[in-house]
């Protein structure tokens, strides 16, 4: 019988070796830091999405998002004609939002150290679902109370191209591809960059069908 190699060698062989990628200040991608452990967080998004079923959300402008949407956590995102906000409670059914699995915040934890912000504690993750089309416009993520704490973001299923911009919404965006497995970091001065998802391209996952999902690691309160 043959050791198992460790190290190095043995996460390339077993799939778990991954690449870190600097993007701007505060900012990091790790390519595949996820790849090992997708069909357990899709496992516990059932979990998630069997208590707070997808739905599309109406803007305070009136206009349905392209992208369904849920959260898990003790608070969710919520926006309706009032405006944006988290909350406590969901909306669609009353109810407190589900819990976080546990190998959501372990994941988000270990992927924040990793790009130098030990002690995340995340308090919401938003989940978003992608079908052939639905995109979200260039944005802002400024509900949150504390910009000095990071957003991680995984992704799974068919893949999308992210757009990253800068400070102001005018400020040309960098491409980039994110597949099933990605993990992002986005934090320091990247923390407020304006950053959208161009409309998803037609495809079949092996393990999502015709979608794209993805969680969002925050800490709103
Ligand atoms: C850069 N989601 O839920 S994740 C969102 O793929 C959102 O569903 C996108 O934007 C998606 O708000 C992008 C990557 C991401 C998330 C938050 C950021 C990038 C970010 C906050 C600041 C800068
Ligand atoms: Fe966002």
């Amino acid at each position: 019988m043959t050791a198992t190699p460790g190290g190095a060698l043995g996460d390339l062989l077993n799939g778990t070796a991954y690449g870190k990628e600097p993007l701007t200040e505060g900012a990091a991608l790790l390519r595949g830091f996820a790849r090992a452990e997708v069909p357990r967080l899709l496992a516990a998004l059932r979990d998630v999405t069997d208590a707070a079923p997808f739905r599309h959300m109406v803007t305070r402008g009136g206009y349905t998002m392209s992208v369904a949407m849920t959260s898990c956590g003790t608070v969710g995102w919520v926006t309706d004609r009032t405006g944006y906000r988290y909350d406590r409670v969901d909306p669609a059914t009353g109810l407190s939002w589900p819990p976080m699995p546990e190998p959501f915040r372990a994941l988000a934890a270990r992927a924040a150290a990793e790009c130098g912000f030990p002690g995340f504690e995340p308090d919401a993750c938003l989940v978003n679902e992608y079908r052939p089309g639905a995109r979200l416009s260039l944005h802002q993520d400024a509900d949150e109370l504390d910009f000095t704490q990071p957003i991680v973001s995984v992704s799974l299923g068919l893949p999308a191209v992210f757009l990253f911009g800068g400070a102001h919404r005018g400020d040309r965006p960098a491409r980039l591809r994110l597949e099933s497995g990605d993990v992002a970091v986005w934090g320091g001065p990247s923390r407020l960059a304006f950053h959208g998802v161009e409309p998803l391209s037609e495809g079949i996952d092996p393990l999502t069908g015709s979608c794209r999902i993805n969680l969002t690691f925050r800490r709103a309160r």
